[in-house]
């Protein structure tokens, strides 16, 4: 109970309905936490029941339980919440327990759990729990193994973890429009042994992806193919916190997918192993060196290295347009066209809102300020130590640091390189000075048929 008790005072906006725990105890629904902030929460250390240690859940926070004659409670709200996705934008979402994403779920294997869920949305609900081995009549599907959650209900769900790994609960009932209102959540089953895939720092998140036109503030749930906000667990940079290792820990991510499309995410720096699926962990025998992991519709991948390398290391969608947020105007290609004040003036005439940019690319626009849209994001933006950072949507940085206590995920600032580490310019490195010295580009010998052509022997 200590722990508990300790984890909900400190973590800031993380509060509890029930005004008494020993009325709580006595009812039959358990008390509702709730989160009203999207900042990232310390990890949740298990206050009753077998051991674990504990994932944090990046911009999110893991559910507290209830134990109840050995089984563990937990209590779900699906609601209407405000998601801010970075300063400067909220968004008006479906979610559970005051977030979207919701809170996430973790568990040991062999744990029988009874989950309530209790629907305040206009219209019916359902959770189904995806990957999790369970009887059919728990699976969730609306209408195919159970009535719908009526608007002001409580269900309850009652089965075991059978076995360990990351999974996620999603709404199964009018998908399209719930599942692009936000309302999604990750379940974390640990091993029963807490040394089996036991690592240092364990990080959770889910891509998910939304179209919000610049200066509104509810998604278009029909839309299917046109998203313009990219998501790690509902925040976008430079609204998603830094992901903060001690150096030489061995860590692990866990990425769901719930958006439309494949991610692929890539992570400067180190090579890692993706070591588990939403179908449990992968032999080791079957684990491949990667850089990059693609995460596929409806589906999770973790992975795990050893940070052994120092610094601000990116950790970012490669989809290059996914690393953007919305653009507030119609914009066009101009790398390379040159825009004379007289041809900036002719199209003015025919396109009054037109703004001369992009000639020699388009990173310029993060130091622009254009004024936006109320409640819109600059497409690129974020500053970083040695300049703009041109990003926004789904990018992060892996914060690896020497002297980090085992539990500090605190920000510790931007990195202090150690000195003639960075790249730097050279003095006489101009294109003129290059000629003046005899630097020529010097153009490579002209390929040649490789003499085993079979046409040689003609
Ligand atoms: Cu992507």
């Amino acid at each position: 109970m200590m722990s508990r008790r300790s984890f909900i005072g400190a973590a800031a906006g993380l509060v509890s309905v029930a005004a008494l725990s020993g009325r709580a105890q006595a009812a039959s629904i358990p008390e509702a936490h709730y989160a009203t902030s999207a900042q990232t929460q310390p990890p949740l250390s298990p206050s009753n029941g077998p051991e674990y240690h504990p994932v944090v859940t990046l911009n999110g926070w893991s559910l507290p339980w209830r134990m109840n004659e050995g089984v563990k409670e937990f209590h779900l709200v699906a609601e209407a919440v405000v998601r801010e996705f970075a300063p400067g934008m909220k968004v008006h979402l479906w979610g559970y327990n005051g977030q979207s994403p919701g809170p996430t779920i973790e568990a040991v294997e062999g744990d029988k759990v009874r989950i309530f869920v209790t629907n305040t949305l206009p219209e019916p609900t359902s959770i189904h729990w995806h990957g999790i081995l369970l009887p059919n009549g728990m699976d969730g599907v609306a209408g195919v193994t159970q009535p719908h959650i009526p608007p002001g209900k409580t269900f309850v769900y009652e089965f075991e973890m059978k076995t360990s790994g990351t999974f996620m609960y999603h709404t199964h009932s009018d998908e399209m429009v719930q599942m692009a209102m936000g309302l999604m959540g990750m379940i974390v089953v640990h091993p029963r042994d807490p040394e089996q895939h036991r690592v240092d720092r364990d990080f959770a998140f889910m891509l998910a992806t939304y179209d919000v036109d610049p200066g509104t503030y509810v998604p278009k749930v029909v839309e299917m193919t046109n998203f313009n906000m990219w998501t790690f667990n509902n925040r976008v940079f430079p609204g998603i916190d830094p992901l903060v290792v001690r150096l030489n820990d061995r860590v692990r991510v866990r990425i769901a997918n719930l958006s439309m499309t494949n991610h692929p995410i890539h992570l400067h720096g180190h090579h890692f192993v993706v070591t588990g699926t939403d179908g449990g962990w992968i032999p080791r025998s079957a684990q491949m060196p990667e850089s990059t992991v693609d995460v596929p519709v409806g589906t999770i991948r973790a992975f795990e290295l050893v940070a052994n390398n120092p610094g601000d290391w990116a950790l970012h969608c490669h989809k290059s347009h996914h690393t953007m947020n919305a653009m507030g105007h119609d914009l066009r290609t101009f790398i390379g066209v040159k825009q004379s004040p007289r041809i900036v003036e002719a199209i003015t005439k025919l396109v009054p809102d037109y703004m001369p940019m992009g000639s020699s690319g388009m990173g310029e626009m993060a130091s622009m300020h254009m004024p936006g849209p109320d409640n819109s994001l600059p497409m690129m933006t974020g500053k970083g130590q040695f300049g703009p950072i041109e990003m926004g949507g789904m990018f992060t940085l892996m914060k690896i640091r020497s002297g980090l206590a085992r539990d500090d995920y605190k920000d510790p600032g931007p990195y202090e390189f150690p000195a003639g580490t960075v790249a730097h310019e050279v003095q006489g490195g101009s294109p003129e000075t290059l000629r003046h010295n005899g630097v020529e580009r010097t153009k490579s010998p002209t390929a040649r048929p490789s003499g085993h052509g079979h046409h040689e022997h003609h």
